[in-house]
């Protein structure tokens, strides 16, 4: 994946949004972080450090600090590394208009991943703890729903994965 769907929503002669990639320096884990995004419609920004991108997904709720809530994940185009310092205000009339600021932010560790399936470790301040990412229609490549939630602390083996209708709403 490239990072040229996010160059070509933007102008970046407008918009103080980082461009490239940075290149990264020593890292522990992956990087996690959470942008709460104040634009037409208020959302957070799920965005996760893989191959050398910022992996994205917009949650339109409050992203879960407890199991028991399934928060719909609108997977969006990669962002390049770097993105997670950037504060600011998107210029009126550009992509994304409106505030973002750093909701959480810490490391993840990947425990399992498939392309309509990824559970990691999320070490931040709000979200620690396992949590599970999903996609609502595995077979449908085109489809950008997923579900994210954290899991039960036990039961690590053979995690039984249902929801409902309601839960996408
Ligand atoms: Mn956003």
């Amino acid at each position: 994946m490239s990072i040229k769907e996010y160059k070509e929503k933007r102008d970046f002669s407008k918009t103080q949004e980082p461009k490239e990639s940075k290149t990264m320096g020593e890292s522990k884990g992956l990087l996690y972080v959470i942008q709460r995004h104040d634009a037409s419609h208020l959302h957070f920004d799920l965005r996760l450090e893989e191959d050398d991108v910022l992996k994205s997904w917009a949650i339109p709720k409050l992203p879960p600090q407890e199991e028991g809530i399934k928060r719909l994940a609108i997977q969006t185009e990669d962002h390049p590394l770097g993105y997670e310092d950037f504060e600011g205000t998107i210029p009126e009339g550009q992509y994304g208009a409106g505030k973002v600021e750093t909701w959480d932010r810490g490391e993840y560790i990947p425990l399992e991943k498939t392309s309509s399936k990824r559970i990691m470790e999320i070490r931040g301040k709000k979200l620690h703890g396992r949590y599970c990412l999903i996609k609502l229609k595995a077979k449908e490549q085109e489809d950008k729903n997923w579900l994210f939630f954290k899991l039960k602390e036990k039961n690590e083996k053979n995690i039984q994965i249902k929801f409902k209708e309601k839960d996408t709403k």
